[in-house]
């Protein structure tokens, strides 16, 4: 697939994407796109060198001023959203809606990040002695790794840049190897609105590209204080004792297993259409994408019949056809990891209601279309507790609301959930306290499709981070608690006397 115009337009240098070691292929048809240059350890701990060095001029610059720089960013993925958009598919493979929606979800993370630039606020506290006053700040707190996965290969960086550079902090980016190539445009943007902009330090953002080996340069880097990752459990299990030796901030952004509980009273049209936008999305790549549909028995037979009238319309295609709704795995690996989970849930006695067969293989040997899987299964066995990262749903059955609430939580991943119901009782107790474990408790709304003001994350094996909105800027900066005498006397706090 020829991508140079499209690279042109953003402003790659295509010496960028050639000749490099690490071939990129896009999935849609495995054909070739580019190969980039990976980052070798030198070059890794130069970028670090270099970040630190922006960051002490980036820590000066007043926060609207940079939030300035990142209104100008998001003006430039503006004009450039079609474009950028479009590489997304080409190389995540997923379809135009969805490419577009990941842009748009960086230009929205840009407004968001302006706004804030002008409100790091810390408290004035009540001091218990007189002439005194406390107050918190809040400072830059230097360079951040930002390791990101291939199924969002650019709206997870830029909730974590945006937010960063208003707070003063450089950033050095580790995309996945299966998507540089996003990776490498984005920061070809923001080179130009830096040019363009002028007078601000060099290196705010940095590309390292590699795999496994960098991540972890990253993690030992000591003048590294903040690692933000997104990924696999496994991968933030071998990244965060790592961070947390040399105590380190990290912020994780691990495996989901999301579940949606369909009670009694529930709108099943509304249910269906959000089943299939989480389950089916993204070819059920997200983080976020639903997983287990805990459903009462009652209701089981009316929404399988509906859910497999809907799955059999979905179009399954090149994510560059309008109206394709399913592109392709993001590689081979993918594919199997489907195939193996949907022979387990068979041995565990799970029942094929629908899909599950690989598509267009005569016609696209190099790629892996599927068609998007439900499983009946007569409990939550292993497999079901596992994150296969595929389109692959498991139907599961409940009587009270308390077993369907165990049964959400009885699993080791805690990001999104919810409940479809139309009773309120129901839905209030699944977001208590005794409901939902999940960082992103929904009511009559699939698990994915967050929007960024809001904090995004999860609990348990998903590794309680928060990134995006509400006050998820706080992990970007350090917080220092001021207290100033104003008297002339040194009264001591907790009413202490010593030697007067
Ligand atoms: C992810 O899959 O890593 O809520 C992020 C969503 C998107 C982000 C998903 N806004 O599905």
């Amino acid at each position: 697939m020829d991508i140079s115009s499209l690279l042109s337009t953003l402003g790659v240098d295509s010496a960028a994407v050639s000749g490099g070691e690490l071939v990129v292929r896009s999935p849609i048809d495995g054909s070739f796109l580019g190969a980039v240059q990976a980052s070798n350890a030198a070059v890794v701990a130069a970028s670090i060198e270099r970040a630190q060095a922006a960051h002490l001029k980036l820590r000066e610059i007043p926060a609207p001023k940079r939030g300035e720089l990142i209104r100008r960013f998001g003006d430039a993925l503006r004009k450039h959203k079609a474009e950028l958009g479009e590489l997304v598919t080409i190389e995540s493979g997923k379809v135009r809606q969805e490419g577009l929606g990941e842009i748009q979800e960086m230009i929205d993370i840009c407004d968001f990040a302006l706004g804030l630039s002008r409100q790091l606020y810390g408290l004035t506290i009540a001091s218990e002695r007189p002439q005194h006053r406390m107050m918190e700040q809040w400072h830059p707190l230097g360079p951040v790794a930002v390791i990101t996965a291939f199924n969002f290969p650019v709206a997870v960086w830029a909730w974590n840049f945006a937010l960063a550079v208003v707070c003063g902090d450089s950033v050095i980016w580790k995309p996945s190897e299966k998507t540089p190539i996003t990776a490498l445009s984005c920061q070809a943007l923001f080179e130009q609105v830096l040019r363009e902009h002028g007078g601000l330090p060099d290196h705010i953002s940095q590309v390292v590209i590699g795999g496994r080996d960098i991540g972890q340069q990253l993690a030992a880097g000591p003048r590294l204080p903040l690692v933000s990752a997104t990924g696999s459990c496994a991968m933030g299990r071998a990244l965060a004792p790592v961070v947390a030796a040399r105590f380190g901030r990290s912020l994780l952004e691990l495996g989901g297993n999301n579940a949606m509980i369909v009670a009694p009273s529930a709108d099943l049209e509304l249910a269906v259409r959000a089943i299939v936008f989480s389950a089916v999305g993204t070819a059920g790549q997200r983080c976020t994408t639903l997983r287990r549909l805990i459903v009462h028995e009652s209701m089981k037979d009316a929404l399988l019949s509906r859910l497999c009238r809907a799955y059999a319309g979905i179009r399954i295609g090149s994510p560059l056809d309008a109206d394709t709704l399913v592109g392709p795995l993001i590689d081979e690996t993918a594919f199997k990891n489907f195939e193996r989970a949907l022979a387990r849930a068979a041995d565990g006695g799970g029942e094929r209601v629908i899909g599950g067969e690989r598509v267009r293989e005569d016609t696209h040997p190099d790629a892996y279309y599927v068609r998007p899987a439900i499983v009946a299964m007569p409990e939550q066995n292993a497999v079901v507790r596992e994150e296969t990262f595929a389109p692959l749903l498991y139907a599961l059955t409940y009587k009270d609301l308390d077993e369907a609430i165990q049964m959400h939580n009885g699993v080791t991943q805690g990001l999104a959930s919810c409940i479809f119901t139309t009773d309120l009782r129901e839905a209030e107790l699944f977001l208590s306290a005794r409901g939902s474990d999940c960082g992103i408790a929904n009511v009559n709304i699939g698990p994915s499709g967050a929007e960024i003001g809001g904090a995004f994350g999860g609990e348990k094996a998903t590794g309680g981070g928060r990134e995006s909105g509400s006050d998820a800027w706080k992990i970007y900066m350090r917080r220092a608690t001021n207290t100033i005498n104003y008297g002339s006397t040194l009264p001591l706090a907790q009413g202490i006397s010593f030697g007067d």
